[in-house]
């Protein structure tokens, strides 16, 4: 336990940080609860959350590398049409961990008991992105959120249960 937490009680930086948000689809079809307790029952930690319609500026920055696919206006437009959950999801390998939740990109391909593979039929519409490195991690969060909206705090069942 002591490995795990710096004086006072703070994370030590075994933890990773990945950004999260369910797509317009998730939050139109009324599953964001059923999706955010898969990874709380995993054992992350929730550290930031909201609603928010993105803007075009915000959805251009997260996927920037996408830019001059041909999928990537109509993805711009897609995240942008509705609401979206935002959140800071923070763990023990969170980043890979997460996009092993997620599942496969494409639905066809994502297997049962990941959140595309169970609730996705359509490529656009695959319900969830996470981020896939440390690096877009850091960079992505900052799109959405301020330092002071990311809230550090841990879980008791962690300290004696998880890790
Ligand atoms: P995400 O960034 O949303 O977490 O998804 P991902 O890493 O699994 O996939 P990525 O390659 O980063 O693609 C970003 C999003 O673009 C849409 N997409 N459409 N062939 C296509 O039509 C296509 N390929 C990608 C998906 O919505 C994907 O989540
Ligand atoms: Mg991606």
């Amino acid at each position: 336990m002591d490995k795990i937490l710096r004086k006072g009680g703070k994370r030590k930086g075994l933890t990773e940080r990945t950004l999260v948000f369910l797509k317009p689809e998730a939050v139109m079809r009324g599953l964001v609860g059923k999706i955010v307790s898969r990874i709380e029952r995993r054992g992350l930690t929730i550290a930031a959350m909201k609603l928010l319609q993105p803007t075009r500026k915000q959805a251009e920055k997260i996927y920037e590398v996408h830019k001059g696919m041909n999928f990537y206006e109509p993805l711009i437009d897609h995240v942008t049409s509705g609401p979206i959950l935002a959140m800071v999801i923070e763990g023990p390998n969170a980043i890979s961990i997460l996009r092993n939740i997620i599942g496969k990109t494409n639905p066809i391909e994502a297997q049962p008991g990941t959140i595309r593979g169970d609730f996705a039929l359509n490529v656009q519409k695959n319900m969830i992105h996470a981020s896939d490195s440390l690096e877009n991690a850091k960079k992505e969060i900052k799109i959405l959120f301020s330092s002071d909206e990311i809230l550090e705090y841990q879980k008791p069942t962690e300290a004696q249960y998880m890790f």
